[in-house]
């Protein structure tokens, strides 16, 4: 359907070289070194030539990953007053980009398939669709075509050539994005593998093909915001599952635009994932090391701004344990040929929620950001060094300080000086406490799966689940409060499923029979499910838990039941630690009773706003396993 398309931009304005670097229009090249486009094979040159035919770049580059070609990146970002030093640290850059561009849009993230069915359950009668939208083939070459067409005039076009996962890793992706960004390809050089040696895996045409424009096309009809160009009107991020497509348009940031993340590893992913019988998941991976015993790694799905980069570096508080992070956003999980559940990150670095991170909460995170890391849209002190909401206390006195808009700021001020969702975008390598096994391309065992969500009220802090089929239950029945993340405002609690909600392939029902069919299969050894909210609040407002560190107490139950302790007990919602299997010494005012609250009105409502949810969103795609747990739940429930 979009090859199509590519037609509609006319000829090829030249022909690309058959040797050299790179080429442009009028003397108008880019400088910045690059690859000979000749070295790419024919699969992956014909995707540049459409993308060339369509989007009429005044030059393209491919990129090699070397490290002359980030330097002349950030030369290029600085000349056009989008990256700013931040020169206390080594090599770090700061980014702030046009207000109206700082977080995922997901109303205007869509799924393209033939049929609606195949990426979204039936519609909701009421209200907007909350597991994903669909748009129809013609729809979007529509969409397409009233975006792409020369939308790259006068910038030039980078070719980055990427994978996903380590080298030699069965999961691993190739994948090619094209864009006219280069703030991000020096994230995407962060985020992913990005080189030359990817240009072989490209030869049968099997590779995920990424477009991505930022749609402003020189000259300039309107001025750009903070030297940041984006069209929020017309931005769009599509995916084509069936073909292996992303398209995106009018959005720089984050996962509208590093299109290896969420449009890739989670929604193609997930796609390829149900195909081929694996899974793709928004969910951290970790290895928690008791004093004496053996390590479990873990898988960790929370939502977006939920806690996950800061458990996967977590620093235990209990005395004798270590945490080391194998991935901090995305695990690509397989069984393998014994049964076991092996897990790789398909990341090479992160895209971490800045304001919160600090010495204190998150000090792995603290070290790895003080080099080669871009900033974006967080505040910027005046000795150099960058600034968000919880470092106040690292300030020297007399520090001056600019907000993300670039402006004075003072403490104190009603307006944060970071935005909600500014990020750090670091290379993995700088974290202290990755995991030796971290880029093993056989991926870590998994033991434990673990949901979670921020829960004021009713969700006690740790349960397990019964088994297989109530896990997945549990999974699809992740309630979270709003985060900045997204577009969504306020303290309301979205249901959030597996948390990829935004993230879904393809139809969310069938998403759960995908797992559920796996408690089906023979032979393999499944990871126990298990369920987390760090964040119960008292009627004031304060939480109930220290988190952080302390959630390494949780960790260690966690490790006790992999290892089979008897060490439980059975409430309704399913299994919670016996009161002296939970390590809560030297916590003054934590009390157990508290963390478990069971309160038989807060169930009812619960369980009557899922049956709700389920009935309006997956409507008959729900499988029958989950309406049975949940009929289940709501008998346990009355005898309470
Ligand atoms: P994404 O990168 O958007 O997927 O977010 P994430 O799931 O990685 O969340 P992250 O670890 O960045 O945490 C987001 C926010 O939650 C930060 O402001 C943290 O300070 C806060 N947070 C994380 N863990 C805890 C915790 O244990 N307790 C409390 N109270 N807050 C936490
Ligand atoms: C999230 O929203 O879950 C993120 C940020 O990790 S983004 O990469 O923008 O999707
Ligand atoms: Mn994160």
């Amino acid at each position: 359907m979009y090859r199509a398309l590519g037609r509609l931009g006319g000829r090829l304005p030249r022909p690309p070289p058959s040797r050299g670097l790179t080429w442009g229009a009028g003397g108008s090249a880019p400088h910045l070194g690059g690859a000979d486009l000749a070295s790419l094979p024919a699969a992956a040159r014909r995707f540049v030539e459409e993308g060339v035919e369509l989007c009429r770049p005044s030059g393209v580059h491919l990129c090699d990953g070397s490290k002359e070609e980030g330097d002349a990146l950030v030369a290029l970002l600085r000349e056009q007053g989008v990256l700013h030093p931040v020169p206390k640290y080594e090599n770090c850059w700061l980014a702030r980009t046009d207000p109206q561009d700082v977080a995922r849009v997901e109303s205007r993230t869509v799924l393209v398939t033939e049929r609606e069915r195949d990426s979204v359950p039936p519609a909701p009668p009421s209200g907007e669709p909350q597991l994903g939208r669909w748009l129809s083939p013609r729809a979007f070459d529509q969409a397409v075509r009233q975006r792409f067409p020369a939308c790259m005039s006068g910038r030039p076009l980078f070719v980055v050539p990427f994978r996903m996962g380590p080298r030699g890793s069965g999961l691993a992706r190739a994948a090619v994005q094209l864009t006219d960004s280069p703030y991000v390809v020096a994230s995407m050089r962060i985020m992913t593998h990005v080189g030359l040696d990817v240009l072989p895996d490209l030869q049968g045409g099997d590779f995920v093909r990424c477009l991505h424009s930022v749609g402003r096309p020189l000259p300039l009809t309107e001025p750009l915001v903070s030297n940041w160009p984006c069209d929020p009107e017309r931005t769009l991020i599509a995916h084509v599952p069936d073909e292996r497509r992303i398209v995106s348009f009018g959005s720089g940031y984050g996962g509208n635009s590093l299109l290896g993340k969420k449009c890739l590893a989670l929604r193609i992913a997930s796609r390829l994932a149900r195909d081929e019988g694996w899974l793709a998941e928004h969910m951290l991976i970790l290895g928690v090391t008791p004093p004496s015993g053996r390590k479990v790694y873990v898988a960790a799905a929370f939502p977006s701004a939920c806690g996950k980069t800061n458990l996967a570096m977590m620093q235990p508080a209990l005395p004798g344990w270590s945490v080391q992070c194998v991935g901090d956003d995305i695990a690509w999980m397989k069984f393998d040929d014994e049964g076991r559940l092996r897990a790789i990150n398909p990341e090479r670095g992160f895209f971490g929620v800045a304001p919160g991170t600090s010495p204190s909460t998150n000090p792995a995170a603290m070290a790895t950001v003080r080099r080669d890391t871009l900033f974006t849209n967080v505040g910027l002190g005046s000795h150099g060094e960058p600034f968000w909401e919880g470092l106040e206390s690292l300030l020297p006195p007399g520090t001056s300080l600019t907000d993300w808009h670039g402006r004075p700021w003072a403490l104190g001020s009603p307006q944060p000086c970071a935005h909600p969702n500014s990020r750090f975008c670091a290379p993995a390598a700088n974290c202290p406490s990755m995991d030796p096994a971290w880029e093993d391309p056989r991926g870590v065992p998994i033991d434990a799966i673990i949901f979670g969500g921020r829960r004021p009220e009713g969700i006690p802090l740790v349960y397990e689940a019964f088994g297989w089929q109530h896990g997945v239950f549990v999974g699809s029945a992740m309630r979270s409060e709003a985060t900045a993340a997204a577009e969504h405002t306020g303290r309301r609690l979205l249901h959030d499923p597996f948390a990829m909600r935004p993230f879904f392939g393809y139809n969310a029902g069938r998403y759960l029979a995908h797992w559920l069919s796996l408690g089906e299969r023979r032979g393999l050894c499944l990871p126990r499910v298990f369920h987390v909210n760090w964040f119960l609040r008292d009627p004031s407002g304060k939480f109930l838990w220290p988190g952080f560190g302390h959630n390494a107490r949780v960790l260690a139950w966690i490790c006790s039941r992999v290892a089979g302790e008897d060490n439980a007990k059975e409430m309704p919602y399913g299994l919670v630690p016996k009161e002296e299997a939970l390590d809560l010494r030297g916590l003054p005012g934590v009390s157990y009773r508290h963390l478990f609250p069971l309160d038989r009105s807060f169930w009812e409502r619960e369980t009557r706003e899922l049956r709700t949810y389920y009935q309006e969103n997956f409507g008959e795609d729900l499988p029958r396993e989950v309406m049975d747990q949940l009929e289940a739940l709501e008998k346990r429930v009355r005898k309470i």
